[in-house]
């Protein structure tokens, strides 16, 4: 539904024509490899992403008309950003994703990794006919940027010991990057100064980091309905969240914690949960803090 206050009111309908668009342009020939790359297409998702690419194009372009290069380019961001979590779910092993079965659950681990790689090939193909170099490059360096990302998350799982400096450079590569680089690239394709695509790219890059603590906060508080997906899987897998740096910056037990003192000291919500009981602080204002 549209609302006057929604950000993307007026980008609402150019999202739904956008859904439909994703699924025709998949065009894998054999039958399992079309159905599991469209599978997550036809859930949706939220269309934050595509949806700054036409905002900024109505910005940018002289009439305020969306392009169809830019209608493209909005097609490879979902594209980009919709096969990273075709392969997330994969190493997160996840079963539920945008309130439907993951693609990994829906056929298994092995079609779930050649579905991602067919979404990054297809977005790679249309990247290319773009024909502007620039944003080539811009976007194949996203491509590499996210697992750069994945790899931060995975590798500091339980690790009481890292750093907001830390967390924000994995939060810009998982998140941010894809945001700032497809910012950019829409100004770009609009022909704007040099100086205003540097600031549509930091624009893009805090609005990502932005996004990911939201998400983040999200995993620790909201209902699995409004998640599309299981509450607290983030912290049951040990990432070092937002709400967890928080507190291992506020609560100095926090740290002892998360290496020793529970009983089942994997699952960080229970962590996290215990900390703000015995600091006295109610459940309706751990946000608030
Ligand atoms: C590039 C080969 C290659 C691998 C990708 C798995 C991986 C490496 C990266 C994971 C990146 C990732 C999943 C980041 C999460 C970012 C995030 C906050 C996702 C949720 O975004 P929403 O809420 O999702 O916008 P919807 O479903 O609404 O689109």
């Amino acid at each position: 539904m549209t609302s006057v206050l929604s950000p993307f009111g007026p980008v609402e309908a150019d999202l739904e024509r956008l859904r439909q668009n994703l699924t025709r342009l998949v065009s894998a020939k054999h039958p399992i490899l079309a159905t599991a790359a469209e599978h997550l297409f036809s859930a949706g998702g939220k269309g934050i992403r595509p949806a700054i690419v036409l905002l900024i194009a109505r910005a940018t372009t002289p009439d305020g008309e969306i392009t169809p290069r830019h209608w493209r380019l909005a097609e490879i961001t979902e594209m980009i950003h919709t096969a990273s979590l075709v392969h997330d779910d994969v190493i997160d092993t996840a079963d539920v994703r945008r309130g439907i079965d993951t693609v990994n659950t829906l056929f298994d681990n092995r079609v779930a990794v050649l579905a991602g790689d067919y979404l990054f090939g297809q977005a790679a193909w249309y990247l290319a006919n773009l024909d502007n170099l620039e944003v080539v490059k811009l976007l194949s360096k996203v491509i590499m940027d996210l697992p750069e990302g994945e790899v931060r998350q995975s590798l500091t799982r339980f690790d009481p010991d890292v750093s907001m400096e830390d967390y924000l450079a994995k939060s810009f590569y998982k998140t941010a990057s894809l945001m700032s680089g497809s910012s950019k690239a829409s100004g770009l394709l609009s022909g704007v100064e040099p100086e205003v695509a540097e600031r549509l790219f930091d624009f893009g890059r805090d609005l990502g980091i932005a996004f990911q603590i939201v998400d983040d906060l999200l995993d620790f508080t909201a209902s699995a309905e409004t998640l599309g997906k299981p509450v607290g899987s983030d912290l049951s897998q040990g990432n070092l969240t937002a709400p967890v740096l928080f507190a291992l910056q506020e609560f100095p037990q926090m740290r002892e914690l998360i290496l020793t003192e529970l009983e089942d000291p994997q699952d960080l919500k229970q962590v996290l949960e215990w900390v703000y009981q015995s600091e006295g602080i109610p459940r309706s204002r751990q946000l608030a803090r």
